[in-house]
């Protein structure tokens, strides 16, 4: 996870996922899980040289294995990537649009609604530690359709997360709307292709699957994770023959 903040500066999201908001917001930090990518303005606020900082944060784990499973040591501070350097003659920045031409989202009420449970399970004798990482009690087959969707349609899809850890759950192909998080987290509406589901919560997706239909995935971004099994297969099919598969 990055925490990002800029010393003296606030910072202008106009983007998540490569997707416009609504508008431009102000933000003191900008939260990316794994995958997340942010489009950010700043504007300088006068010389000086300012630091771009992620701060620390604490994504959950199970018992002392925690910190080690999410990809090393929780961090107790925070971490400088970078400096910005303001220097030379002021300008004037131009105002920034109101809106943004962001994409709506689509309305119910969907096709269908599916729920899918992320799990990780002690004792399984896989992986890390023993411990066995899921999406509805099984782990990655690239030969098995684990969902098959008829293409055109729009799904609301609930993403469930029954282990005290955070996962970044990633759509690939599709991008989703963010409809809800059960910690109540903002941004919701946006289209977005990166959600974190909090530990021992959900998020809820409404998915339009238009453009593309063949074959993809959606798994943890934690790779770790993902490469234990967290991970599913999807295929999305013209709608007759979606039917007849499901
Ligand atoms: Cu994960």
């Amino acid at each position: 996870m990055l925490v990002l903040r800029l010393e003296s500066h606030r910072l202008t999201q106009v983007a998540l996922d490569g997707v416009f908001l609504a508008g431009p917001v102000d933000r003191d930090q900008v939260v990316l899980a794994p995958g997340n990518r942010a489009d950010i303005l700043v504007r300088p606020t006068g010389d000086g040289r300012h630091r771009l900082i992620s701060e620390p944060y604490d994504r959950g784990g199970i018992g002392m294995m925690g910190g080690m499973m999410d990809g090393g040591p929780a961090t107790t501070g925070s971490i400088t990537l970078a400096t910005l350097a303001v220097g030379g003659p002021p300008t004037i920045a131009p105002a920034l649009p109101a809106t943004l031409p962001a994409p709506p989202v689509p309305p119910g009420p969907p096709a269908r609604q599916r729920q899918l449970t992320l799990a990780v399970g002690m004792g399984g004798g896989m992986g890390l530690n023993g411990m066995s990482f899921t999406i509805d009690g099984r782990t990655f087959d690239p030969d098995r359709d684990d969902q098959t969707v008829g293409l055109g349609t729009t799904e609301e899809w609930t993403i469930r997360n029954t282990s005290p850890m955070d996962h970044p759950f990633h759509l690939h192909a599709w991008p989703f709307h963010v409809l809800d998080i059960s910690d109540g987290t903002p941004p919701v509406g946006l289209r977005q292709d990166v959600v974190l589901v909090p530990g021992n919560g959900w998020a809820r997706l409404r998915i339009p699957f238009t453009d593309y239909s063949g074959r993809s995935v959606y798994h943890c971004h934690i790779l770790d994770h993902e490469d234990l099994g967290m991970m599913g297969t999807i295929n999305v099919r013209p709608l007759k023959s979606a039917l007849q598969g499901a």
